[in-house]
């Protein structure tokens, strides 16, 4: 049956079909966490962010909801259902029985937390105290959803200790160096342990019956497992990318467009060996434009890289952020239809145009790509 506004349902398989409902996350009230193992080690030794704490200057937070609220506008102009997340009070601390942490983070951005894989949508663990409970900020979308839909299904990973044993204290130190830390994630050796299973929904691709999940800070290999036994119809593999010092997230890393089209990051090119199954079912791995910048913004978590952090919104239209001219030139010549979004100074808050959305509902069912 086609989607229709006025009835509510969840359903996304991949990140191409066509978008017909959204959430985009909000600015409000976000914290830069004080100090903490996993959130430190994404820090670049360079940072303006390193030693600072507490809430964000407020013109900037007004700043980035004035583009968030533009570009969910700029959405619905375009017909797509635009849901917003309801934000709680992140200065409050959190203290459970195994840590403490003295703020949370805020809601942004949604992809990090929600997984939508079919009719499900995924609370991810987390692995950074400061979002443990980041999922309370989505809870009345998902409450929503569970009551209008009769086939949506709401997951949540068990939530995780994140005591010290989830972290290793080689990487606790200001002065590892990019050289080191290069060396480590060449090994596969990154900040998380494998104490137990830890994911962030945001390392995930979702390519129909095959989810591509990158091990790295954020998310480790018992996480990995743990949604391999979650999604038992599907085929779950793993990926790395050696050239990340800092690698969290895989969507300013490796992108699919279409089928058939990944665009990747030519600093963090998937090695050889994994690039086997997108080769032999004829899948062309590109590498991206250069980023239009050269630095991040300020207090800005992410690389310059989230320049090909994009949204797709149908396989031949794609939000690119309005200051990308290099990474919007390269779609227009791979012959995808290019949609400007201003969003750079709210790069800050998490991320770019596909950290700041979840998927609510794409068009198209599961297919496999990978036979
Ligand atoms: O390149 O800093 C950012 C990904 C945010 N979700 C990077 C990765």
């Amino acid at each position: 049956m086609a989607w229709s506004p006025e009835k509510t349902e969840v359903k996304s398989w991949n990140e191409w079909d066509t978008l017909r409902h959204v959430i985009v996350g909000r600015a409000d009230d976000c914290h830069i966490p004080p100090e903490e193992p996993a959130l430190d080690a994404k820090v670049p030794e360079d940072s303006d962010m390193r030693g600072q704490w507490g809430r964000r200057p407020p013109e900037t937070i007004d700043r980035a909801n004035e583009l968030l609220n533009n570009f969910a506008d700029q959405l619905r102009g375009l017909g797509i259902r635009v849901d917003r997340p309801v934000p709680i009070d992140h200065s409050q601390p959190v203290t459970t029985p195994d840590f403490h942490t003295g703020s949370q983070f805020g809601c942004m951005p949604p992809r990090d937390v929600l997984l939508t894989v079919g009719h499900e949508m995924l609370e991810a663990t987390m692995s950074y105290r400061c979002r443990w409970f980041e999922y309370l900020n989505y809870r009345p979308l998902l409450k929503q959803y569970w009551e209008e839909d009769q086939n949506f299904r709401h997951e949540a990973a068990p939530k995780p200790r994140l005591t010290d044993a989830d972290y290793h204290p080689d990487y606790l130190s200001d002065k590892i160096g990019e050289a080191k830390r290069l060396e480590w994630a060449a090994e596969k050796f990154f900040v998380t342990t494998e104490e137990e299973p830890l994911f962030d929904a945001a390392d995930v691709l979702r390519f129909g019956k095959d989810l591509v999940v990158q091990h790295g800070f954020t998310t480790n290999l018992k996480g990995i497992e743990w949604l391999r036994r979650h999604f038992p119809e599907h085929r779950v593999h793993t990926v790395n990318f050696p050239g990340d010092p800092y690698p969290i997230h895989i969507d300013a890393t490796f992108t699919p467009l279409r089928p058939g089209l990944i665009l990747n990051n030519p600093q963090r090119r998937l090695p050889e060996e994994q690039r086997e199954m997108f080769i032999r079912n004829g899948w062309e791995i590109v590498d991206a434009a250069q980023p239009a910048h050269n630095t991040p913004p300020p207090l800005c978590y992410s690389s310059t890289w989230l320049s090909m952090n994009v949204l797709v919104l149908d396989p031949k239209t794609v939000c690119v952020e309005k200051s990308e001219v290099y990474q919007a030139e390269q779609m227009d010549k791979l012959g995808m239809e290019v949609i400007e979004v201003e969003l750079r100074d709210a790069y800050a808050f998490g991320g770019g145009l596909h950290c700041c959305t979840a998927d609510v509902f794409r068009d198209g069912d599961c297919e496999d790509y990978f036979p």
